[in-house]
């Protein structure tokens, strides 16, 4: 093969099928045994519009195989997850593991690149910890940091088109992996160093949950106030010079809920907007829940009886069925747990079936249900025509659109 994936996930997967439909071998690698088996099936284990005939065909046409080890190629893409550890500290231990997988197999002026998203001066680390195992390669590899910035559900797009920026530990190993993508990618390629385009990365994410907790902020707020703060986001965006994001149940996904905690935890004392913004976000959903509990408590001293609540979207945002890290399924889970007796019905309609929650279809929820609590924007929720008698929770504007 000509390139290296190790990981096979959400990035590593589309990615690997993408170099593959340009006709470059590439020998994928994931831990998992199952993953190598279903991609070598020309089957993929995760839900990505389009993904499935990219991977199909990569298979087919014999560019694409999966393994659980690496094999000698000329350039090395590091693709694997880097969660967190103990008290929000970013845990690279999958990118070193990789790293020293791939280490045996290099040679003089192959490229290795990490893509996963890393605190500041991974790029760094992984070059010392590669040169004191091969000192006889010192300064003959071209290394190279350059970060994704796809949105899932939109990625086979986004991988294509979106601009990327690319951060050597040199200028050699920029130039080298910049020529590597464009064989790949119609966005722009920008240039700079390994540390820079690993900071790029976490202040992206940053920037967006910052942003978001401004609105959650506004909605706590005008809650107290008593002002629709989805009228006064539209009228605020009216200026030329403002653009609020919407407020919601919280902030989730592997990213956005994540990434700035690779800064807050390496930059304690300077990062006080970003540390800040991710406690409110978190918040939002911890008050989304004790909103529910008050309402069912004001529904019983109304009308003599305890409610029925429906519980509208689970997955982390609108039209996707991705439950992780979702602010809907914590709230879910924590009015579950603070029930007494009501009934309650749990819709997610990009979701057949979960192994903890009994889902509902959403027209019988909204027709059952006394109390109807909107955690997600999901399309299906905009149409629904709600009796005049509900008492409805829209956390996420779905009926403001
Ligand atoms: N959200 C709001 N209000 C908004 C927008 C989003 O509450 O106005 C919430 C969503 O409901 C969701 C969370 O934020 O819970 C994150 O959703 P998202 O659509 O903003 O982002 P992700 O996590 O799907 O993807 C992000 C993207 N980053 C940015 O937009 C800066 C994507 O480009 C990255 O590639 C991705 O993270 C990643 O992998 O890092």
């Amino acid at each position: 093969p000509e390139v290296v994936m190790m990981g096979l996930g959400y990035i590593g997967l589309p990615t690997a099928a993408l170099i593959a439909q340009n006709n470059t071998h590439v020998h994928g690698v994931d831990i998992n045994p199952k993953v190598v088996e279903t991609i070598n099936a020309g089957k993929i284990h995760i839900i990505e519009p389009e993904l499935d005939l990219a991977v199909a065909n990569a298979v087919k046409g014999g560019f694409l195989k999966a393994a659980i080890s690496p094999k000698k190629a000329n350039t090395y893409l590091i693709v694997v997850p880097t969660p967190f550890k103990g008290k929000n500290e970013p845990d690279i231990s999958f990118v070193e593991a990789a790293t020293k997988a791939v280490l045996p197999l290099l040679k003089e002026n192959d490229l290795y690149i990490i893509e996963s998203t890393s605190p500041v001066g991974t790029t760094e680390k992984m070059m010392g910890l590669i040169y004191s195992q091969r000192p006889e390669l010192e300064g003959k590899l071209f290394i190279a940091y350059c970060p994704e910035r796809v949105l899932p559900g939109n990625v086979m797009y986004e991988l294509v088109h979106n601009d990327r920026v690319i951060g050597g530990v040199n200028q050699a190993s920029t130039e080298k992996a910049v020529a590597f993508y464009k064989r790949f990618i119609k966005g722009e390629l920008h240039k700079t160093n390994a540390r820079t385009a690993e900071m790029c990365k976490l202040v992206e994410n940053s920037s967006r949950d910052v942003q978001i907790a401004f609105a959650n902020e506004l909605s706590l707020i005008c809650d107290k106030a008593d002002i629709n703060v989805w009228e006064l986001i539209a009228l605020a965006n009216k200026h030329p010079r403002v653009n609020i994001l919407q407020p919601g149940c919280g902030v989730g996904g592997h990213c956005i809920a994540v990434d700035p905690y690779f800064i807050v935890s390496d930059y304690p004392m300077e990062s006080q907007i970003i540390g800040k913004a991710r406690e409110i976000n978190n918040y939002k959903s911890f008050w989304c829940a004790e909103k529910v509990q008050t309402a069912k408590l004001q529904f019983e001293i109304q009308h003599g009886r305890k409610p029925s609540i429906a519980i509208m979207g689970l997955a982390f945002k609108p039209n996707i069925d991705d439950l992780r890290e979702s602010p809907a399924k914590y709230i879910a889970q924590k009015v579950l747990q603070n029930a007494n007796n009501e009934e309650y019905f749990i819709v997610e309609p990009n979701i057949h079936e979960h192994k903890v929650f009994k889902l509902t279809p959403y027209q019988d929820a909204a027709e059952k249900g006394d109390i109807i609590v909107f955690l997600v924007a999901h399309k299906e929720f905009k149409t629904l025509k709600l009796k005049k008698d509900k008492m409805v929770l829209d956390f996420c504007g779905v009926l403001n659109d």
